[in-house]
């Protein structure tokens, strides 16, 4: 039998899918407008949750007006592109404002316009070990990424940031270090998990919401995992089978943290951080990977 055919191929070192990079100019030219909140995620951070959240925070808790459509088309993906359909850049301009669109681009890969404009941006970062896990997973039954090989593979694959997106480290360092030049609302998967209410709140006072108590409890209800996984608008079941493969591994998988336990042997688990405190040297993120 032959494996999963997919190549990522690089830009400045990061590397993408093909669909991308044969768009790139039209991603790079992309035209932000000042009032675009752009959802900014390394892969498996928690991005479906937040964008979630936000639509939640924009419809007033209306969850009716949440199941308009499925969460993929509701925020358009920037660089995401598969010929003949309309690529995210495309839907993006289609769309009226004010527009919530969703990025897993690094800071120096992102359309310069967005930059130009001082939009919004509303990152969320998730502990590495975790993240490594989600995608470890995510690969397996994602079959437009590389067949992620054996755990052990693709520890390495994931430590060298030769995944598609590029370094998990330079990637939150990068956009880190944006959070105090430009309107940035920093978040942590683990944050949201563990006081839900109290984020929601920073993200409804960032979009200059101001929702009331009850509308909030409702948010933090239809938000929460078990929701999520049950809820076709959000879960990917409407995705076929030949591009998402949930049998092998379910989209909302386990939406826990400190999932790594389970996945790292104590061999990686030393290898990997020291690893990781000589790549985040410097930096005054701060990651609790014990939880
Ligand atoms: S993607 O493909 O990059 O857009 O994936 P992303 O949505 O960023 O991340 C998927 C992981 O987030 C978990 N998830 C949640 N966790 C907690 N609460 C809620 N509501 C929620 N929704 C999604 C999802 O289960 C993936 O994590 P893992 O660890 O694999 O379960």
């Amino acid at each position: 039998e032959l494996g999963r055919q997919p190549q990522l191929r690089e830009v400045a070192g990061i590397p993408l899918q093909a669909s991308t990079v044969d768009n790139w100019s039209q991603i790079q030219n992309f035209e932000a407008k000042p009032d675009d909140l752009l959802i900014c995620t390394y892969p498996k951070s928690g991005t479906t949750w937040i964008q979630e959240i936000v639509d939640m925070i924009e419809q007033n808790g209306d969850m009716e007006k949440c199941q308009r459509a499925i969460i993929q088309h509701r925020h358009p993906f920037i660089e995401w592109a598969r010929p003949p359909h309309p690529s995210g850049v495309e839907k993006a301009r289609a769309m009226p404002s004010p527009r919530t669109l969703r990025t897993h681009l690094p800071t120096q890969l992102l359309p310069p316009s967005f930059w130009k404009n001082n939009c919004k941006f509303l990152y969320v970062a998730r502990n590495a070990k975790d993240c490594m896990v989600s995608y470890y997973h995510f690969q397996r039954m994602n079959q437009m990424l590389p067949d992620p090989g054996t755990w052990e593979e693709y520890f390495e694959t994931f430590i060298s940031g030769k995944v598609c997106w590029g370094s998990w480290y330079d990637h939150v360092k990068g956009w880190w270090e944006m959070k105090d030049r430009y309107q940035i609302l920093f978040l942590f998967y683990e944050d949201i998990k563990k006081d839900p209410k109290h984020e929601i709140q920073k993200v409804m006072q960032f979009m200059g919401k101001n929702l009331d108590e009850t509308i909030l409890d409702k948010i933090v209800q239809e938000t929460s995992f078990e929701k999520m996984k049950e809820n076709p608008m959000t879960n990917r079941s409407t995705v076929p089978k030949s591009i998402l493969d949930q049998s092998i591994s379910p989209f909302m998988r386990k939406g826990t943290v400190g999932d790594w336990k389970s996945h790292f042997t104590v061999a990686q688990n030393e290898r990997f951080d020291k690893i990781y405190r000589k790549k985040m040297e410097g930096t005054s993120i701060n990651f609790c990977m014990e939880l």
